[in-house]
């Protein structure tokens, strides 16, 4: 599946497929530092994996972690500069074009593109893929963070060449409800004045007539920015996902951007998408199966999207690193809300003053930015999940992750998930939205606590009391995570926790509870499936090395809870 941007007058070589694979445990040391030419050597034995693909989910190498080597040859047949496309590494991975390094790629889950020079003819692509965790190679991802971290080449990989005039992106960003855009377009090569196409189109899979031709001349590189107005415009929304195309067209190149003319925005405690007061109801969801790992197929997108609509969801909050462009675009198609936000993961003290984290999350957050900003479907960007935002220095990343965010894109809110909500928080007053992930009535309960629901009715009044001060009244509030574990086919009549019966419970208290406090203006429940975790120690605060409070198993498959906020979500949720 291709997302969007395209640009279709360029040579494009998709490189997924079946490559040779060779791995590699103590042989060499986690800083990569190797020379390509000794390591692998001609003693090594290759096997093979299929690109997108996790080598450690399934298969020889489950749960293994070291190198693993990705070599397979390419065909250029044109000399000239050439771009690597690559929407996702887990770890980290060094990348080899004839042995010469090329990228040193730190930035798990994002979409990153390298350019360089290459010849005519056939060329060799290692990319070596480091899945252990080290801190001081990849400050982003840690061994503590509560999800598994394959290692793999995730997502799509295509080289494809360069002319010397080309696009880059072209943001565009709605004006108006009447159909008035603007268009950031970014162009480099220019020589001369160039006369530059623009052309919009209805969204369709099948041809739609333009509504909209016209012509900008530049001669300049950079963003050259002008408005459009589109005649009748369809906004886009949850049930009437209009997209439109926009397709640039200049000598040597063509670019085409999807995306859907809709305003979000926060104001008295409320969100809007097109004036609109809207309730976001849905949940977290993790990129993750036990078979693939982190690179799940489209297919298995579209399924998670539809099994959320049809459980009368709206809104996903992609958990807690940076989404593939195919789930963005899918969510653009099918009308649903999504948060996107940077990896992070209750970073404490020790990464929040590391200068090299601080620098990484804001180069990550920017990138991530940069590379979604089209979608529709995005109304909120959020990093740092659970930092320690009781901290004076998760105040100062806080405050410059917004910056970074608010640098590219001023029209959507911007926010970070936290735990911290009567315990000193100290960075609601920086975000446009309060988004607080508390778990009442599951953790702390373990002292002989007769009754864990009736905690959660205390605990949102509190979560309330707390941000309905002066200075954080007008901020909307999210329950940006809340839930229970159930084990899948676990039942008992006494409804005890790990049941999916007691999960049920919760899950109906909760949304009980939220019912009766119009404070709330958004649901995302702890979470949509089962998702592997802890492979050691820590797997035993968590069966089975998953994180079980799933409303569906890791295979999709519906715990009692699934069906009751499918009844729940399809009728009246919120207060007001
Ligand atoms: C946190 C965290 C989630 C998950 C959850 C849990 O709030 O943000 O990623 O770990 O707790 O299950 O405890």
């Amino acid at each position: 599946m291709k997302a969007y941007p395209l640009y279709p007058q360029r040579r494009s070589i998709d490189l997924s497929g079946i490559w040779d694979f060779a791995f590699f445990k103590d042989a060499i040391p986690c800083d990569l530092e190797f020379d390509p030419e000794k390591i692998p050597d001609e003693k090594t034995v290759w096997t093979k994996q299929v690109v997108p693909g996790c080598f450690d989910a399934a298969g020889d190498y489950t749960g293994k972690r070291g190198v693993g080597f990705y070599r397979r040859s390419v065909y250029v047949d044109r000399a000239g500069r050439v771009s690597l496309k690559i929407g996702a590494i887990t770890i980290c991975g060094k990348i080899f074009w004839d042995g010469k390094l090329i990228a040193f790629d730190d930035l798990p889950y994002s979409g990153v593109a390298y350019e360089f020079e290459t010849t005519e003819g056939e060329h060799e692509l290692l990319i070596a893929v480091e899945n252990r965790y080290n801190t001081e190679l990849t400050p982003l991802f840690a061994p503590y963070y509560d999800f598994y971290g394959f290692g793999g080449i995730l997502r799509s990989i295509v080289l494809e060449n360069q002319p010397a005039q080309k696009f880059g992106r072209c943001t565009v960003t709605t004006l108006d409800l009447n159909g008035k855009i603007r268009l950031d377009m970014e162009l480099s090569g220019i020589v001369a004045k160039t006369d530059v196409n623009v052309c919009i189109q209805p969204y369709s899979a099948v041809r739609q007539a333009p509504v909209l031709e016209q012509t900008v001349t530049v001669d300049h590189d950079g963003v050259t920015s002008f408005e459009l107005n589109i005649p009748d415009v369809k906004l886009w929304s949850v049930k009437t996902p209009a997209l439109y195309t926009v397709t640039l067209k200049m000598s040597g190149d063509t670019l085409v951007e999807r995306f859907g003319v809709r305003t979000i925005e926060t104001k008295c405690g409320k969100i809007y998408l097109n004036g609109e007061v809207i309730q976001p109801r849905g949940y977290n969801r993790h990129e993750s199966h036990p078979e693939f790992g982190a690179a799940l197929p489209a297919a298995l997108m579209m399924e998670d999207l539809q099994i959320l609509k049809s459980m009368n969801c709206d809104f996903v909050r992609g958990c807690h690193y940076p989404q593939a462009q195919e789930f963005l675009d899918l969510c653009d198609e099918l009308g649903m809300l999504v948060w996107e936000e940077s990896l992070g993961w209750g970073n404490g003290p020790e990464p929040l003053n590391d200068e090299k984290f601080r620098r990484k999350q804001v180069e990550q957050t920017a990138l991530m930015v940069r590379n979604s900003r089209n979608h529709p479907c995005i109304i909120l960007w959020g990093f740092l999940n659970e930092c320690h935002s009781a901290l004076p220095e998760a105040r100062n990343l806080v405050a410059e992750l917004m910056q970074t965010i608010k640098a590219f894109d001023t029209s959507r809110p911007a926010t970070f998930a936290t735990m911290s909500i009567s315990y000193g928080e100290q960075c609601l007053d920086l975000v446009d939205v309060i988004c607080c992930n508390t778990y009442p009535g599951w953790y702390g309960t373990e002292l002989y606590c007769e009754e864990p629901t009736a905690l959660i009715k205390d605990r949102l009044e509190e979560v309330i009391r707390e941000v309905s001060t002066d200075e954080l009244k007008n901020k909307p509030l999210i329950i940006s995570e809340i839930g229970a574990a159930a084990l899948y086919g676990c039942h008992d009549r006494m409804r005890i926790p790990w049941t999916e019966e007691f999960q049920m419970d919760y899950i109906t208290e909760v949304c009980n509870q939220i019912s009766a406090h119009p404070r709330i203006q958004g649901l995302a429940l702890w979470h949509f499936a089962d998702a592997r975790t802890f492979s050691g120690g820590g797997s035993l605060n968590r069966a089975r090395g998953f994180n079980n409070k799933g409303s569906l198993d890791e295979y999709r498959r519906e715990k009692l809870a699934a069906d009751a906020v499918r009844k729940i979500f399809g009728g009246k949720l919120f207060g007001d």
